[in-house]
Parts: structure tokens; sequence; C-alpha cells
């Protein structure tokens, strides 16, 4: 078996597994665990719990791997031997889920080259989605894939492209985000709004949605998302990398070429 293999079959076994605890956990009730960069940035006991259990996995199964969790990051990155690390979100769209909204995922990608977001290199990345009982997944080389049938970006619609985005959880972001709303809707039939990154860019994978572009997402919220994308023949780029907001634009590529022109970066 090779490495790609197997820790594509692991991030499989794991995110499932995750997600099963994620909706058992749903069920019983979601109690608040607390608020992060602002009251509408939450986290929940689920969140938590599920990253734990996807961190127990991974150590049982690969004890020198790294660990960057959503909500382990304030403590930094632990950075293993064996030149892979585990990008993890463990419940995507937590606000979703939050209030009910069945639109989230557990999101889990290996990366090697090092630990910066800026130059790793994503290896495998599977996004589960326990409402709908679908698994996205994807490995370098080698094809995206959503439970058996191979995914493909959408062709380009003369009716215009169906375009998701986000908002940011400070108010003072508002404007700015809907400033790059205004200049998408030049190329789009109609706007989504879902709430998760990983889904969104699963979406975007499967051909469900044309494009999609945030500012200010976290590194777990796109990795395994990313190589989905790229690996269904579309593009994904930070178009504007660098401050405290940067520009996540995923699209194919010729939209990409065409949305990158036209958002304010
Ligand atoms: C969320 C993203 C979403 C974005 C939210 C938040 P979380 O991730 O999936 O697209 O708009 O601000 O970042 O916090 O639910 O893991």
């Amino acid at each position: 078996m090779t490495q790609t293999t197997e820790l594509l079959e692991l991030a499989t076994d794991i995110a499932r597994e995750a997600g099963e605890l994620a909706a058992r956990r749903r069920r019983d009730g979601v109690e608040i665990a607390a608020t992060k960069s602002s009251l509408a940035d939450i986290v929940t006991e689920a969140d938590r719990e599920v990253e734990v259990l996807i961190r127990e996995r991974l150590i049982e199964a690969r004890p020198d791997d790294g660990f960057l969790g959503e909500e382990s990051a304030a403590g930094g990155v632990s950075e293993g031997t064996s030149g892979i690390t585990w990008v993890v979100d463990p419940i995507d769209g937590t606000v979703n889920y939050a209030a009910g909204i069945p639109f989230y995922a557990v999101s889990i990608a290996a990366v090697s080259g090092g630990v910066d977001p800026r130059t790793w290199t994503t290896q495998v990345g599977v996004v589960a989605a326990p409402a709908t009982s679908e698994l996205f997944r994807a490995a370098r080389g080698e094809g995206a894939w959503l439970d058996g049938r191979r995914l493909a970006v959408a062709e380009r619609n003369p009716a215009g492209a169906l375009i998701a985005t986000g908002f940011g959880y400070d108010a003072r972001t508002h404007a700015g985000d809907l400033a790059s709303l205004t200049a998408a809707f030049a190329y789009a039939r109609d706007m989504r709004r879902m709430g998760s990154a990983a889904l969104d860019l699963a979406a975007v994978a499967a051909g469900r949605i044309d494009a999609y572009f945030e500012r200010g997402l976290n590194p777990w919220d796109v990795a395994a998302g990313e190589l989905l994308v790229t690996e269904a023949g579309g593009r994904f780029g930070w178009i504007s990398p660098d401050g405290a907001r940067p520009m996540m634009l995923a699209a194919g590529p010729e939209l990409f070429g065409v949305l990158a022109d036209a958002l304010p970066v």
C-alpha cells in the first residue's frame, strides 16, 4: 500500500467515525462551549469532543505525525517527525451545526512539506457531511471522488454562475464583504451563503456550484477542500494572500480568471 493510499484510507475511516459522533451529539442537543473572535464566533462542546477523537485515532495510527486542529490551534501546531501534518476542522459550519441547520462537515487533510499553510502540499483530503451521508475525498494526482463517483468542476453556464460566499463574524468587515458580493453578482445567476467552507469547496469540486470566494478563512477550513477542487479540475487560490483577511477563490479555470480580476482584493 502506498503512503497516499494509507493516509487516504485512515482519513476516510476517521472522518466517518467523527461524523457519526458529531451527528449523535447533534441529536442529543448542542451546547455552546465558548465564543472566539466575537459573540457570533462560537465553539460547541461537540467541536472539542470530535477533535479529541480525531487526534486520538491519528496518534494511535501514526504517532509521529504533526497535528493542527481548529480547537487546539491556539496552542500552536504540534510538529511531528514523520513529514506529515494533519490539518483538521472537527466541525466546519459550527454556526449551522449549533442552529440545527444540516450543512456542516468534518474536514481532515494530510499535508507534507512543513507546517506553513503557504508552503505545505496537501496529499489527501476528506470532507464528510453527516447530515447527507456524503463523503468527499481526494488524493494528490489521483482525482476527487464523492463516494464512488469521480468529481469534475462545472462548465461555464450561459445563464451565469451559481456562486457561494461567506461573511466575517465582525460587523466592521461587512461593508467590504458586500462590495465583493456586488462585484461577483455581475457574473452570477444567483448567490449562496451556505455556511461551511469545506462543503462549499466540495460543492465546487462536484460541479454543484460554479465558484466560491470568502475572506478570512483559516487553514483548517480549506485544507481538504482545496485538494477536492484541484483534483476535480478546478483552481484554488488566495487572490489577496496578505493581510488579516486574505481572499480565497475556488472555481473552474475560466471563471477563476474572470472572478480573480473582478473581486476587490
Ligand atoms: C466557518 C466556515 C464558514 C465561514 C465561517 C467559519 P467554522 O468555519 O466554514 O465558511 O463563513 O466564518 O469560518 O468556524 O464553522 O469551522
